[in-house]
């Protein structure tokens, strides 16, 4: 194949590719580990992985050794036949989620549009609620994906405007504000769906016991509560899922991103019986669901979370990377304020500071890949096996271009 640099290829994709993202001006064309290179040979580390879809780190090799061989034998079949690999994926998660079935799909928005489906079904198969008047409960400054559905409730004007006509029946209610869930909730309410942390919106921690207390409001009205762990789960966050840090147990886990592993869209709702048993044959589903190539790949990335303990690493590692960035805040000029859990974390810049893009550009200059959220906040999220030192380093980086 011929090579082309990195001004040609962004160049090709201005020409050709529908501009839907105004992406930094980088072309990745290696990567491993928490490192990526451009075509020039430039290296950089990745502060960003993929939003939370590589937490193993790039390519690793247990992930790929599972993709490789998978590819060799058997990659999909579809539904309409079982396979050899979907069956014990199913059982992996099942155990790891503590829930009795999974639900497999691909993208997180399918699996996001899964649990909708799921509160809804159960409110008409098990509350009883009267056809076409479920409700369901979300929050302000929501990011769940973007489908015709989800859009409908974003209350991101770039994400929601002019999709319409839109889905109705979501009541959209202020986060981390556990007396207005209440009283939104009325007998047509079937479900919460929740961000533990909410990560668009610029990685919002809420206040202990926010989600405990929709867990409790859940039970009491009798609605599911479904947690949105697509970004925050799979050790991101210090623990297995972030829902974990409190004394709540959810209806719903929706999950997505690392369960890939990296390699491959890979998402997954996970419940009881009680609840995802309103799918009968027919119901739901999806071509690429549950797909051999996928469920090996998963089953390798959950295995690698749990052999190189990366909940305990990102908690330990997260908490050194926060108190780091603010001893820098403390003699910053720049930075207003530091929060996160984890290795999900943010910056948020001070107004005279100006836009968020200039840093996140002098950082990329620097060797460090990281993505601004809204135009005043920056959000580092490296991979989980970044060590110690490889922080410090970045934290060299980042001295230079906010201190
Ligand atoms: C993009 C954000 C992150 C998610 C949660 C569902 C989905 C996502 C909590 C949908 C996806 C992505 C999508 C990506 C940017 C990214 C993102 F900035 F937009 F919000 F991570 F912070 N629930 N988040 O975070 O999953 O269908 O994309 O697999 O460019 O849209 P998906």
């Amino acid at each position: 194949m011929q090579k082309y640099s990195s001004q040609e290829l962004m160049a090709i994709e201005h020409k050709y590719g529908a501009h839907n993202y105004h992406p930094l001006e980088v072309v990745i064309s290696k990567a491993d580990g928490i490192w990526v290179e451009d075509p020039e040979g430039k290296r950089y580390i990745d502060m960003l992985s993929a939003y939370s879809a590589v937490n193993q780190g790039h390519r690793h090799p247990a992930v790929i050794k599972a993709l490789k061989d998978q590819a060799d034998v058997l990659t999909l079949t579809s539904r309409a036949f079982f396979n050899d690999r979907w069956p014990l994926f199913a059982r992996k998660l099942a155990e790891l989620t503590g829930k009795e079935m999974i639900l497999p799909m691909n993208t997180g928005a399918e699996a996001v549009e899964t649990a909708i489906k799921t509160m809804r079904k159960w409110g008409y198969l098990v509350k009883k609620v009267k056809a076409d008047k479920a409700e369901i409960i979300v929050f302000a400054d929501n990011f769940h994906g973007r489908t015709t559905t989800i859009v409908s409730f974003s209350t991101d004007p770039d994400g929601h405007d002019n999709y319409g006509p839109y889905t109705p029946g979501f009541k959209i209610v202020p986060y981390d504000d556990l007396p207005a869930v209440e009283k939104a909730i009325n007998k047509n309410t079937v479900g919460i769906l929740v961000e533990p942390i909410q990560g668009e919106a610029g990685v919002v921690v809420p206040k202990e016991g926010f989600l405990a207390g929709l867990g409790k409001i859940a039970k009491k009205h009798n609605v599911l509560l479904a947690v949105d762990e697509i970004q925050t789960g799979f050790c991101r966050t210090g623990k297995l899922f972030a829902y974990q840090y409190e004394d709540v147990d959810p209806d719903i886990i929706i999950m997505g991103k690392a369960l890939g592993g990296g390699v491959f869209p890979v998402s997954a709702v996970a419940a009881n019986e009680s609840v995802l048993g309103v799918f009968k044959p027919g119901t739901h589903g999806s071509t690429f669901g549950g797909n051999p190539l996928a469920c090996a790949v998963a089953m390798a990335a959950i295995d690698v979370l749990i052999d190189e303990k990366l909940a305990q690493r990102a908690a330990e590692n997260g908490d050194y990377f926060m108190a780091q960035l603010r001893l820098l805040q403390k003699r910053s000029d720049k930075i207003k304020l530091v929060r996160g859990k984890g290795l999900l974390i943010a910056i948020v810049l001070k107004k005279s500071a100006g836009k968020a893009r200039q840093y996140t550009t002098a950082l990329k200059t620097r060797g460090l890949l990281c993505k601004e959220t809204h135009d005043w906040i920056i959000r580092f999220a490296p991979p989980l096996v970044i060590t110690r030192a490889d922080i410090d380093f970045a934290m060299e980086k980042i001295r230079e271009v906010l201190g």
